[in-house]
């Protein structure tokens, strides 16, 4: 059976390619959808790729991944990144690999950014490369 990786999108990415492309780019959470699609599969997976606005939803899918026996979690969380204890103890508690995904460098923005309870939980992180780092992360769980 193909393994599957899921895609999980926290707050506010419902408005990629539609505010601040600047900072975030051009492209929409459905364009990132169909590239990873398409590179899923030529590495032989499938990707269910899935945004929601509410920190719960992101906890529940979490939790999926793991009952479903996913290969892996790319997991952009947006601002709870920064907040959520949830995301961290959700995280801690599968054993599936989760992948962070930062399309800009919290790093090198406001300080209030650099903390990650994402990156405290996560196997590692991708962060700076734009829309194209959902893509490298998705060679990464390949190759777990
Ligand atoms: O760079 C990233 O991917 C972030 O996770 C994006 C979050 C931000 O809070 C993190 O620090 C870094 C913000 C997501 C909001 O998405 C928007 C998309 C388009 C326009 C405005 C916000």
């Amino acid at each position: 059976m193909t393994d599957t990786v899921f895609v999980l999108n926290g707050p506010n990415l419902n408005l990629l390619g539609v505010r601040e492309p600047e900072i975030y780019g051009a492209d929409t959470l459905d364009d990132i959808a169909a590239r990873l699609e398409d590179r899923a599969q030529t590495l032989g997976l499938a990707v269910d790729v899935r945004q929601s606005n509410h920190e719960g939803h992101l906890c529940d899918w979490l939790h999926e991944a793991q009952a479903d026996g996913a290969k892996a979690v790319i997991l952009n969380a947006g601002a709870l990144t920064h907040t959520s204890l949830a995301l961290y103890d959700a995280i801690r508690s599968i054993r599936t690999p989760v992948i962070e995904v930062h399309i800009s460098n919290p790093a090198a923005r406001e300080a209030y950014r650099h903390k990650s309870y994402v990156g405290m939980a996560a196997m590692g992180s991708i962060a700076g490369f734009g829309a194209y780092g959902y893509e490298l992360a998705l060679e990464a769980a390949a190759k777990l």
